[in-house]
């Protein structure tokens, strides 16, 4: 764990334990609101011991979280945190990830029914203690029954890859229904998170439509529990590979499409800061509309013709307009969202016109040269490198250097053999652990494209990863640091290198950092993108193409760059063929 992360998870667990002891609202939204813009937060704040001035201008940071966070660098614990830990049982922290378990019912259950941990729980409702609570019905208690399961089955926050195809077949399923105007998914899922809480699923719908659409969103192929179905919202949880994942159904009028695809697109602190700027300029925002501040309490969209009165709201764009605001991407909508100056001009998914990461049969691949051209070429894309194994990667059926000359023959005649697509001869070359590559630079001098990679020894300590990284970023054969952590989501960790350094040598030696777009590794992550481009490194885009499937995941990576503010202009795969060529050759 990284030290932001540490910083994220104690400050989330002070505002949890706050709000268990029932605490001020104000205090504890400080402290998840600082907990989310330090897990955003690039630049490394371990140093915050040393000079807590690194912390000042963080958006969401206030002094007194600053002086937690300086406290942590400095002492490695947090003296109020530990001070709450010793007055709320730990096991309350299972509990609050029951779904639809807020802190509030957990405090009562805590109090008056002396719940600490799952099992307790499990206890007052095998006999029914649980019903002395307020608002507790044998519905409610049936959720919760299933919920302990959920949580006991380890189901967290879903890979982005995982969530995607599920949120879609859901927006199809919405917009078959007749009368269906519009449905699309929000939240977490289309800022491009790499994992999401839960899908938030939107559609234009009013009456009879309505009806129609929350039967067929409860009714989805995948669908193994329906967890609230009103006029207001609809939960389902569906399978989600080997683990669940929860979803939303919100349904709006037409008038409120774009204020309700604002709300819940998010981020919370990005609504929080829109929000008041609309104060500010006399309008309301909610997820209805923007509407004219004024004295009556009921809301707008309660009032006959309510909506009728409201300035934008039908798009986003309406209202980005109505508060001059530039129109600011999903992707760049989380706590550090930069109001103040126009946004870069964001890479997308159609500008990318190169793969420069890809396996055949040669080693783990399972396309020869002429399927992965083919594939590359039905994507459009001008370029396509040929990129195997190095020897060392022996379980990936890495090429000895005398297969790897074969296969750069093999290369070049496939090329004559498939026209309007450029296949280039590379190699997936391994960093060794003290930094050597895996190949002789002869060997290397012959290629057209070298990815280097780490694959081994991917727990040393950041000292040496910095200094292998570095190794391969300043080698002049070296055209990309390819999936630079190694770390797997959910599953490894990863090198923990320092991205400063990895960054500037990157930029002083035109090597490409890449992200690479599998979402089990989204490696360069979102916020490393953000400071490698700050240093002025050049970004990569590759699907790392084992399998035709895996070419599906370049939205994945698009999303991860465009979080980090990603321009066409820095992301070599973005390219013309004549300047990628220029660029392979320096
Ligand atoms: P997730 O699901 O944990 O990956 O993250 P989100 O961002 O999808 O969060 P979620 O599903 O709880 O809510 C979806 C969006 O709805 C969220 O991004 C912003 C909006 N929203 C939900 N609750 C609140 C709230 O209490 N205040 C504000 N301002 N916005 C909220
Ligand atoms: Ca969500
Ligand atoms: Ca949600
Ligand atoms: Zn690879």
């Amino acid at each position: 764990m990284t030290f932001n992360e540490l910083a994220s998870q104690r400050l989330e667990e002070i505002a949890r334990m706050l709000d268990l002891l029932g605490e001020d609202t104000f205090k504890v939204n400080a402290h998840a609101r600082a907990a989310r813009a330090i897990a955003d937060h690039a630049a490394d704040l371990k140093g915050a011991g040393d000079d807590p001035s690194v912390l000042e201008g963080i958006e969401g940071v206030g002094a007194k979280t600053a002086a937690k966070i300086a406290e942590l660098a400095r002492t490695g614990t947090i003296k109020e945190h530990a001070d709450l830990a010793a007055r709320v049982p730990a096991g309350l922290f299972d509990v609050l990830r029951v779904p639809g378990l807020g802190p509030k019912t957990v405090r009562a259950m805590w109090q008056t029914l002396g719940v600490t941990g799952l099992d307790d729980l499990q206890r007052t409702i095998d006999d029914d203690s649980i019903l002395s609570l307020p608002r507790m019905g044998a519905k409610t208690v049936e959720n919760i029954k299933a919920g302990i399961a959920t949580v006991r089955s380890g189901a967290g926050r879903v890979n982005i890859g995982v969530a995607t195809p599920i949120a879609e077949a859901l927006v199809a399923r919405i917009s078959g229904v007749p009368g269906v105007e519009r449905a699309a998914f929000a939240g977490s899922l289309r800022r491009g998170r790499e994992t999401v809480g839960d899908i938030d699923i939107l559609g234009v719908a009013e009456g009879p439509t309505a009806e129609a659409a929350r039967e067929a969103f409860c009714t989805t192929p995948g669908v193994k529990r329906v967890l609230a179905r009103g006029e207001s919202r609809c939960s389902v949880e569906l399978e989600a590979g080997s683990s669940i994942v929860q979803a939303d159904l919100k349904l709006v009028p037409a008038r409120s499409w774009g204020a309700a695809l604002m709300y819940f697109t998010g981020s919370k602190e990005f609504n929080v800061r829109v929000r008041e700027r609309a104060l500010k300029r006399g309008v309301t925002l909610n997820e209805y509309g923007l509407f004219p501040l004024d004295n009556d309490p009921t809301p707008h969209h309660q009032r006959p013709g309510g909506l009728e009165t409201a300035v934008a709201g039908d798009t986003e764009a309406s209202i980005f307009k109505a508060l001059e605001l530039p129109e600011l991407a999903p992707e760049l909508r989380e706590s550090a969202a930069d109001f103040d100056h126009a946004p870069p001009e964001l890479v997308t998914l159609q500008d990318i016109r190169a793969e420069l990461h890809a396996h055949t049969t040669a080693s783990d691949g399972v396309m020869s040269i002429v399927q992965l051209a083919t594939l590359a070429k039905s994507k459009g894309f001008h370029t396509v490198a040929v990129t195997d194994h190095s020897k060392s990667s022996a379980l990936a059926g890495g090429l000895s250097p005398e297969r790897l000359r074969e296969h750069i023959r093999n290369v070049r005649s496939a090329g004559n053999e498939i026209d309007g697509i450029r296949i280039l001869a590379g190699s997936e070359v391994d960093i060794l652990a003290d930094g050597r590559l895996d190949y002789d630079d002869d060997l290397l001098a012959e290629l057209d494209v070298v990815v280097a990679s780490p694959h081994a020894a991917l727990t040393q300590d950041p000292a040496k990863a910095t200094a292998r990284l570095l190794a391969a970023v300043t080698h002049p054969l070296v055209h990309i640091l390819g999936h630079p952590t190694g770390r797997l989501i959910g599953h490894r960790a990863g090198l923990e290198p320092n991205m400063d350094e990895i960054a500037a040598a990157a930029a002083e030696h035109q090597t490409a950092l890449e992200i690479n777009a599998n979402w089990l590794r989204l490696d360069l992550r979102d916020t490393h993108v953000r400071l490698a481009l700050s240093k002025g490194a050049l970004i990569a885009i590759n699907c790392d193409t084992h399998h035709p499937k895996d070419a599906e995941n370049l939205r994945y990576g698009v999303a991860t760059s465009r979080r980090g503010g990603l321009s066409k202009e820095r992301c070599v795969n973005a390219w013309t063929r004549e300047r990628l060529g220029e660029w392979l050759k320096r």
